[in-house]
């Protein structure tokens, strides 16, 4: 008997914490890896206790397990891209920093979830600061929405609100590559994504605004993006994609508990009657 062996798809090494709803967290990221060809690898940071409605606690592994689980993988695998969630606690702040700074070549997305989509926390200011100063001058794209970009970029010289184009500057400042800030949180009847490098603003990108309220949309754009750029794709059309992939996660949402609506990362798989034998019945030979 032959064996054959199929190629392998771009692997991603997720850093980040389950959520049993799979709304958000590390199951929103495989979910949204896999719908894009992808294949996940994981280190579990945290596990929540939440529904749909609320987080109740968030438990952080201890740094060295979330060690080991990475350290296994990146030598037993080639790694083609890195995303960081949520990551519970400093101690796992700087393992995971350590662990990336010995893979300076893999991309690294970096989205810096402060609190939940409903306002829940899920890092404290300690947490912040590790991030600012261990992870983001590793980062090549760092995915916040406008109210992360303003906590992130805080100055204390500067107590006045900066503006959003302010903040992105600060952050590449401080270490990101690109920057894409989101606009989901702004009180703009559009949803305006804007992609900084370098030299200013490269995109930005304006979408419908839906009626319903999502659990782990921001996960699954920085997956999405990740995915993209894990299977080769440059940044700028990586962020250009991956948006158009969440927006319609987001308009085939569905609400599956009784809080917030649950993006559908594999919209595309599910039975649209078109392919039904009846149909097919139907069709001209
Ligand atoms: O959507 C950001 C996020 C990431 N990771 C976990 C979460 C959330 C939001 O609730 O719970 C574990």
């Amino acid at each position: 008997m032959t064996h054959t062996q199929a190629p392998c798809p771009p692997l991603v090494l997720v850093f980040a914490a389950s959520d049993p709803s799979s709304g958000a967290g590390i199951q929103a990221d495989l979910l949204t890896l896999a719908s894009l060809g992808c294949h996940p690898l994981t280190a579990l940071t945290a596990v929540t206790v939440q529904d749909t409605v609320g987080v109740q606690s968030v438990q952080a592994l201890a740094a060295e397990t979330v060690e080991q689980q990475a350290r296994t993988i990146l030598e037993d695998m080639p790694v083609a891209a890195f995303k960081i969630g949520v990551l519970g606690s400093v101690e796992n702040v700087l393992a995971v920093a350590e662990i990336v700074s010995d893979y300076p070549d893999i991309p690294l997305i970096l989205d810096p979830v402060l609190a939940s989509g409903r306002g829940d926390d899920l890092s404290g200011e300690e947490i912040i600061s590790a991030m600012r100063e261990m992870l983001l001058p590793q980062t090549t794209l760092i995915t916040p929405n406008a109210p992360e970009a303003r906590r992130l970029a805080e100055n204390d010289e500067d107590d006045s609100e900066p503006a959003i184009d302010v903040c992105a500057q600060r952050l590449i400042e401080m270490g990101a590559q690109y920057v894409l800030i989101t606009g989901t949180h702004e009180n703009t009847p559009q949803v305006i994504n804007t992609l900084y490098g370098p030299d200013g603003v490269i995109r930005r990108d304006q979408w419908e605004r839906l009626p319903g309220s999502y659990h782990g949309s921001g996960c699954t754009l920085a997956s999405a993006i990740t995915g993209c750029i894990a299977g080769g794709a440059s940044i700028e059309d990586a962020v250009r994609d991956a948006q158009d992939y969440t927006w319609q996660t987001l308009k085939n949402g569905f609400r599956a508990g009784m809080g917030q609506f649950i993006p559908d990362r594999f919209f595309w798989a599910r039975n649209d009657d078109d392919d039904t034998p009846d149909d097919k019945a139907d069709e001209p030979k």
